[in-house]
């Protein structure tokens, strides 16, 4: 057996190993000018829920100026806050406060496509001889057969026709998003401008939007029939299957640039469901941390989750490497949508939130919202608006919010805000406080991760680190669970119940995740 060295005392550990990063959606999440459409100065107002809560680090979805054909991820000026949310000055003010309290801030970057709108395509698009022209990926083909066999993660080909200069430029997403070539050394540079002028803001991070995507072979070559059969839930477009070493460079480029200032971190999105396909984007000096997506798509089975988060830790075992967790965001179905119920909910959170290495939650998850019951959006054709409902703060008509916001409400707004749940010591909401308190005071947490064998129905991990150990004990079942004799009697440190907890372990509950202090 190999001893795993994967100990390191809090000191020797970058901030955002030991984090916790809170997504926020900005449309979504409060509102401080009274249009129904979150901005930063809400942010900036509701910073105190987020300290009490724990997070060390909020990740915001974009802020930048936008015809908002996919809500921000279409960019027509990447050094600019959209007037929707605020202005530069109202940023500045949201980062010095999050700072204040402790908070680092981490924003969107979408490198591999610019809005249609932005001056770069515009120019792109005016001549064939303009001097952006191959800032984009522009090929020639008749006018009534696409270059390639690609399409776009929003469904149709990933080409479209340009009447005036009779080429094809190549959009992965919608048409109102084209690629840029990353080929291109101007390019290249001017996305080191923009990551330098948020850094020289003060940003604590940024997070690279599809980032793999910006590797793309010289000949754009078909793409085998058989990938397009990955269970990936954009089946048949290329954003889930794509594997191409051609970005590696690149982001050995923007790390070079992360890392001339000090304390930076780069966490890109790479939608590759084999954990062993994401480690050469990070190894190498790569990105510091990529998004593992594998237990957000694992069904609701404790074998099959200690499978994924073995191979996770076996993939990510070498000391240049860094696990991440992600079980939600703003482009998947909730937590309690998806397992049914908030207790399972609760298991889901407790095991996020105590595997080694960082876990990402999206805003809401500590409210145990459910999907709203969102209308068919033209911008959203895969159905992703459920998750993004507002966030209810209180019980008032508006929710904390000065007029009915953008999207309707999700479920039982009454009960499931922020301000009814704090009333509840057992809510889910204090729940999630209970987990990072307790992970921000855990070594053992810090140290390695190693999976115990109980029952069939129960995800069990010890994690140990200086001498210190705790188990993790997660009963995804819906009966009781006898526990070995040799845990009986054992300190509960934390559980998904606060009956449970001070008390000593007898057994399992259904649906239940408990910490218990192993002595050594
Ligand atoms: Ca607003």
């Amino acid at each position: 057996m190999t001893v795993r060295d994967t100990t390191r005392s809090s000191e020797t550990l970058a901030w955002w190993k030991r984090a916790v990063v809170y997504q926020v959606y900005p449309r979504s999440f409060a509102d401080s000018n009274g249009d129904g459409m979150g901005d930063l100065g809400g942010i900036t107002a509701h910073l105190d829920h987020l300290s009490w809560l724990g997070v060390d680090a909020v990740w915001l979805s974009p802020i930048y100026p936008s015809p908002a054909v996919d809500l921000g991820y279409d960019i027509t000026d990447y050094c600019d806050i959209d007037p929707l949310f605020g202005d530069l000055k109202s940023f500045d003010e949201f980062v010095a406060e999050a700072h204040r309290n402790d908070i680092r801030v981490i924003l969107d970057w979408v490198p591999n496509h610019t809005s249609d709108q932005h001056p770069w395509f515009i120019e792109s698009r005016s001549s064939i001889d303009s001097a952006k022209r191959d800032w984009y990926i522009w090929r020639d083909s008749s006018k009534d057969r696409e270059p390639n066999n690609w399409g776009s993660a929003f469904g149709g080909s990933a080409w479209t026709w340009d009447e005036r200069t009779e080429q094809w430029y190549l959009h992965l997403f919608y048409a109102e998003q084209p690629d840029l070539n990353w080929a291109n050394p101007s390019v290249r540079e001017a996305m080191s401008d923009v990551l330098r002028f948020w850094l020289d803001r003060g940003v604590d991070g940024l997070r690279a939007d599809v980032v793999h995507l910006i590797g793309k072979s010289a000949e754009l070559v078909d793409m085998p029939e058989s990938l397009k059969l990955e269970g990936f839930r954009w089946t048949g477009s290329l954003a889930g299957v794509w594997n191409e070493p051609a970005a590696y460079p690149y982001l050995e480029e923007i790390r070079k640039v992360v890392d001339s200032y000090p304390d930076r971190v780069m966490v890109g999105e790479i939608n590759l469901l084999d954990v062993k396909k994401l480690v050469p984007y990070s190894q190498h000096q790569r990105l510091q941390m990529v998004f593992n997506f594998s237990l957000l798509y694992a069904s609701w089975d404790p074998r099959a989750w200690a499978l994924l988060i073995r191979e996770a830790e076996d993939a990510f075992i070498e000391p240049d490497l860094w696990p991440t967790w992600v079980l939600s965001n703003h482009d998947n179905p909730r937590l309690v949508n998806r397992y049914g119920d908030e207790a399972h909910a609760r298991v889901a959170a407790l095991v996020l939130m105590t595997l080694r290495g960082t876990p990402f939650i999206y805003q809401g998850d500590e409210l145990g919202l459910r999907d709203g019951d969102t209308p068919v959006h033209n911008a959203d054709p895969t159905g992703r608006l459920g998750c993004r409902a507002p966030m209810p703060w209180d019980s008032s008509e508006f929710h904390g919010w000065d007029s009915d916001p953008w999207l309707p409400w999700p479920p039982v707004p009454d009960g499931h805000n922020a301000t009814a749940l704090l009333e509840d010591p057992n809510s889910i909401l204090h729940l999630y406080r209970r987990v990072l308190t307790f992970r921000r005071n855990s070594p053992a947490l810090l140290g390695q991760w190693n999976e115990l064998l109980l029952d069939d129905d129960v995800l069990a991990y010890e994690r140990t680190s200086q001498g210190e150990s705790v188990v993790v004990l997660a009963n995804f079942s819906e009966h009781r669970v006898e526990v070995p004799e040799g845990m009986k009697g054992m300190a509960v440190l934390l559980a998904t119940d606060l009956a449970l907890e001070t008390k000593n372990l007898v057994d399992l509950p259904p649906v239940c995740a408990l910490v218990i202090h192993r002595p050594s």
